[in-house]
Order: C-alpha cells, then sequence, then structure tokens
C-alpha cells in the first residue's frame, strides 16, 4: 500500500519549482495540439483533421528548452467550443487545474487563420475572463496558426488581422502579445524562430507578473483537497498496530472523502462554467437581436426612401406632363410659353 495510491489518481506533475506550465485553449481545429507539438519538438499529442483525432481530454507533456527550461505544456479539448456539454467542460477544467495546480505561467490562446475568424474565438476569451476574473488576460498570447495559409496568400498577418473587428479586441485585451505559426513547416530554421518568438512571448508574461503563475481561488480550494489527501495518507503510513485489513479499510474511506471533495468542486466550477457561458450566450442573444433590429430599420429606412423616390418620380412626371398638357394648349391657342 504505502501511500502510492495518491499517485495512482494524481499522475501529474509534482510540485515544480522553477517549472513553466502553459495552457494551449482554442476551438477544436485552431491546431491546439500541433501547436503543443511545435512546442514539444515531437508529436506528443494528436492532432489529426479526422474526428477520431480530436483531442478527448487534456493531457500534460514536459519538455526541456535548450537553456535547461523545464516547460509543462497541457494540451486541451475544445473547451469554448458553442456546443461543449458544461459537464465535460467542468471536469476538463479540473483535471486541467489539476495538472497545473502550482498555477499557469501562459495561457496560449489559439485561433486559425485557415478559417474566418469568428465572434466565437473572442467568446472563448471573453469566458476565460469570465470564470478565472479578468486577471487572467495577463497571461495570455495569442497564437495564430496556420502561417503557411498566410505566405501563399502573400498576406502579412497585421494586414490580415487588421480586417476584423473582434480581432482587433482579442488583441487589446492581450496587449498586442501574438505569434503567428506554422505547424506544417519541415523547415528548421523558421520552426526555431516561431518558437523562439512564441517563449519570448511567455518570457515577457512571465516577467510582466513577476514570475507568479495564475492562481485564485480555484487553485487553493483544489490543492486543500490534494494537501488534505496527502496528509491522510501520510497519517495511515505511520500509524502502528492496525491489521493491513484495517488499514485497507482506513485507505478506503480516505478514497471516498476525497472523491466526495472531488464532485463537490467539479459540481461548483460546472456551475461556474454554465454561469459564464450563459451570460455570453445572453450577449450573444442580445447582439444579433440589436443586429436584427438595425437590418430591420436598415430596411424600413430604404422603404420609406423608395416610397419617397417613387412619389418624387410620380411629382416630376406630373409636372412634365401638365407643362407638356400647358405647352400643347398654349400652342394651339397662339401663346408662347417662354
Ligand atoms: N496548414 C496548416 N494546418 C495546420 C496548422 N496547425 C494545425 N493544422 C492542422 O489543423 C488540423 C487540426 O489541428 P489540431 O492540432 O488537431 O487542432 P486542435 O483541435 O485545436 O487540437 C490538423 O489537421 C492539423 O494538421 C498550420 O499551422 N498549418
Ligand atoms: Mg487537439
Amino acid at each position: 500500500m504505502g501511500g502510492s495510491f495518491i499517485e495512482d489518481d494524481w499522475e501529474f506533475g509534482s510540485a515544480s519549482d522553477g517549472v513553466r506550465t502553459v495552457v494551449l485553449v482554442g476551438r477544436t481545429g485552431n491546431g491546439k495540439s500541433a501547436t503543443g507539438n511545435s512546442i514539444l519538438g515531437r508529436k506528443a499529442f494528436q492532432s489529426l483533421s479526422c474526428l477520431d483525432g480530436v483531442t478527448k481530454t487534456s493531457e500534460l507533456q514536459r519538455t526541456v528548452l535548450e537553456d535547461g527550461q523545464i516547460v509543462n505544456v497541457i494540451d486541451t479539448p475544445g473547451l469554448f467550443d458553442r456546443l461543449a456539454e458544461p459537464q465535460f467542460v467542468g471536469k476538463e477544467i479540473v483535471r486541467c487545474i489539476g495538472m497545473a495546480k502550482d498555477g499557469i505561467h501562459a495561457v496560449l490562446v489559439v485561433v486559425s487563420l485557415r478559417s474566418r475568424i469568428s465572434i466565437e474565438e473572442a467568446a472563448a476569451i471573453e469566458t476565460l475572463q469570465k470564470f478565472f476574473g479578468n486577471k487572467i488576460s495577463d497571461y495570455m498570447i495569442l497564437v495564430f496558426t496556420g502561417g503557411d495559409q498566410l505566405e501563399e496568400d502573400d498576406v502579412t498577418l497585421d494586414d490580415y488581422l487588421s480586417h476584423s473587428e473582434s480581432v482587433k479586441d482579442m488583441l487589446e485585451i492581450c496587449e498586442n502579445r501574438r505569434v503567428l505559426f506554422d505547424n506544417k513547416t519541415k523547415d528548421a530554421a523558421k520552426k526555431a524562430e516561431q518558437l523562439q518568438q512564441l517563449l519570448s512571448l511567455v518570457n515577457d508574461v512571465v516577467m510582466k507578473n513577476g514570475g507568479k503563475p495564475f492562481s485564485n481561488d480555484l487553485f487553493v480550494e483544489f490543492k486543500k483537497g490534494v494537501t488534505k489527501l496527502h496528509d491522510q495518507a501520510a497519517e495511515l503510513n505511520s500509524l502502528e498496530g492496525y491489521s493491513k485489513n484495517e488499514k485497507s479499510e482506513l485507505e478506503v474511506q480516505i478514497r471516498a472523502s476525497y472523491q466526495e471533495h472531488l464532485k463537490q468542486f467539479t459540481d461548483m466550477v460546472e456551475t461556474k462554467i454554465m454561469d459564464a457561458t450563459r451570460r455570453f450566450e445572453q450577449k450573444l442573444t442580445e447582439e444579433q437581436a440589436a443586429r436584427l433590429k438595425a437590418e430591420e430599420a436598415a430596411q424600413a429606412a430604404q422603404m420609406q426612401s423608395n416610397y419617397e423616390i417613387r412619389l418624387l418620380r410620380e411629382h416630376i412626371e406630373r409636372v412634365e406632363r401638365e407643362n407638356k398638357e400647358l405647352r400643347m394648349h398654349a400652342e394651339r391657342g397662339g401663346c408662347q410659353i417662354l
């Protein structure tokens, strides 16, 4: 037995001084797993275009950079996809908090340039802010994947981004921290350069936040549960005079109490995520209603102006007709019309 049952449940990274943890978020298909692999320099996360290749659960992989810096990379499924179930999202967020229990040094918001950037991209950022608090923005970096596509179209990233209002807001929230990524390139120099740019932005974020990773009451609460579990396991190990069976029974009780704590925590996260997404859905509905209203008003104005044009045209025609009649009448009567 010997306390090892904790690791059965929590194989995630152990307390890690000096280790940096980055989390990849964004819609399914935006290139999170591919970007994770580019950072790791190996194909650790599954990244495929087919449905089977979609990341189903959050996963942590570790790499050691050239300068010796250890980086934990957490890949996530599409937590902010519009159709994602709150129960699933809640569980995944708890899993991520478990993996990054010492905090998150950078949140990499992955956006694909291969499809139109939609309002849902901005929604991911907004939901993150609602869920974790506005401070999370200080840790965000925008990673635009599909750099190869831009090259093909011979467009610069700035040109591309300048055409989208929602991207402007996203850039503002992230204080213009953004990097272009081509996850398909075979060019070693290009690979190294884009990775360097990303790592330099991660460094900026770390400096800006005084080296402190992002953490909040959710992380603290989660950690409390894990610490309690560890303490109880240690206590169990040091118990003397108990039979093997008695110790096993105590272990079952500790596990059950921990599972209960985890369940309550997950329920709370789920409620919070539902609240955050509901608020966004509400905003989306309001925006759609406002757009519809504006369209209706524009249509009404158009109809009104069409009506006025018709009246004016009829008026001109009438005047012309009257003039013509008057002229004919005058000609017949021998008067001269000026
Ligand atoms: N052309 C191109 N395709 C990419 C790039 N990044 C990712 N992809 C492709 O986009 C698809 C989805 O990528 P994936 O990493 O699984 O997205 P995820 O769902 O966000 O994890 C895969 O077919 C990737 O090969 C990129 O920079 N350029
Ligand atoms: Mg994936």
